[in-house]
């Protein structure tokens, strides 16, 4: 088994405690309490969204694709807001809405939430929502633009599982893209003998919880349960910021690039470098 540690949950952090403890640091934290400010931290029920938006048309998607993927996930189909809720209200399903902005359509639900205090640096384009049903999972990965993430649990409980940015190589990171196919939960160290040197972190965040992921740390998360989160993002460093671009133009353009120029080759191209990569060192 991957050496797996607790994620620290805390009630009593303020400006000075978080930059102190977790944010310098890169350590990732849940906090218990920094939703409590928000209207939508209760009032964003399924039956709210039922019967605010049950009639808007929202994409859904198989499970198994990031929101950073490669470009070939097209969404399954378009259904009403409210069928959805009631698919993830019914038990599991691996539909999965997310890359559909709802304050776009629903601009007033901005009221029900704000940026926290608790860092500089937070964006204030509009944020994305996810919405999964029990049983389904995101594909590991991290954040493009390098920027921390407060993942805040509304609804459900999720699984995560965050890796250090120094193990990107040693899960076999497919080169330019943020994506890695090994599986955390059960690990194959015969195909995958670098594995063996990876730790990281495993939390369970419930209702009312905010996760805070720090940038460039890979995620696995599975719904424990059918519900939804909204992830807000920050990012207080210029050079920081600059990388994520950078990273964002790297990874578009050559790994776009390349898949059309070879196809499925390029997929095995990429297998190939992460396990060279990975084992470069184990070996060394
Ligand atoms: O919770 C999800 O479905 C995905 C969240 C995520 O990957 C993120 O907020 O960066
Ligand atoms: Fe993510």
């Amino acid at each position: 088994m991957l050496d797996l540690r607790p994620v620290e949950k805390r009630s009593d952090l303020n400006r000075a405690s978080f930059a102190d403890e977790y944010l310098n640091d890169l350590k990732p934290v849940v906090f218990t309490n920094l939703m409590d400010s928000w209207p939508g931290k209760n009032k964003w029920t399924i039956d709210f969204f039922k019967e605010q938006y049950g009639q808007l048309m929202v994409p859904v998607y198989q499970t198994n694709v990031t929101h950073f993927g490669d470009g070939y996930m097209e969404p399954a189909k378009k259904i009403p807001f409210k069928d959805y809720l009631e698919l993830l209200e019914a038990g599991p399903t691996n539909l999965r809405m997310f890359l559909f902005n709802i304050f776009r359509h629903a601009p007033e639900l901005c009221n029900d939430f704000s940026n926290f205090d608790i860092m500089d640096g937070f964006y204030n384009s509009f944020p994305y929502m996810f919405f999964g049903g029990e049983g389904s999972t995101v594909t590991l990965h991290y954040d493009v633009d390098l920027s921390h993430v407060f993942l805040n649990q509304l609804h459900g409980r999720k699984r995560v599982i965050l890796i250090p940015p120094q193990f990107s190589k040693a899960i076999y990171q497919h080169p330019f893209t943020v994506a890695s196919y090994v599986d955390l939960d059960n690990p194959d160290y015969d195909k995958f003998p670098a594995l063996k040197n990876v730790w990281g972190y495993q939390c369970v965040v419930n209702p009312g919880e905010t996760l805070f992921m720090p940038s460039g740390h890979w995620h696995f998360i599975e719904y424990m349960d059918g519900g939804y989160s909204i992830s807000l993002r920050a990012n207080d460093s210029y050079v920081r910021r600059i990388k994520g671009v950078v990273n964002i133009a790297r990874h578009y353009v050559v790994d776009k690039g390349m898949n059309k120029l070879m196809g499925e080759k390029w997929l095995e191209t990429k297998k190939r470098i992460a396990k060279r990569r990975a084992e470069e060192q184990l070996f060394a």
